[in-house]
């Protein structure tokens, strides 16, 4: 009787162990970030964390009042500084209204990542990076 309990216990002390493992390396944080000269805010949410390949990230952008700014260019740039490279495919950015921004973003190795981002609002140009230290990368078959 007593094993059993505390067999129970020990697999239950394992799956917790578990879903916290695996939630804390899956489920990708928001980033937001605010751009140079303070214009402009950027939220960057991800269903899942960047990895080598096609990533699809949803943009939502704000200025200093916190309103969502529709009507604006964004241009990303990933940018890999401990190579010194970027990427041969210019990200796909698609406007959906109320302030938020579809991306399409290839990057083509896992490591450490810039999203180097330019934002222009009528006369406001303004930038800023977000750092992803630790895209994945395909693993090798
Ligand atoms: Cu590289």
């Amino acid at each position: 009787m007593f094993k059993v309990i505390r067999f129970k216990c020990l697999l239950l002390l394992n799956i917790i162990c578990i879903i916290t493992i695996y939630g804390c390396s899956n489920v990708p944080k928001n980033v937001s970030e605010k751009s140079e000269n303070g214009s402009f805010t950027i939220e960057m949410r991800m269903e899942k964390k960047l990895k080598q390949g096609p990533n699809k990230v949803v943009l939502f952008l704000s200025d200093v009042d916190d309103h969502a700014v529709t009507d604006a260019e964004i241009s990303i740039k990933p940018w890999m500084p401990s190579m010194g490279h970027g990427v041969m495919w210019i990200p796909k950015i698609t406007e959906k209204g109320n302030g938020i921004y579809d991306a399409l973003i290839m990057l083509n190795m896992g490591g450490h990542w810039e999203l180097q981002m330019e934002i222009k609002k009528d006369a406001v140009s303004d930038k800023l990076v977000m750092n992803f230290p630790e895209v994945e990368g395909e693993k090798k078959k």
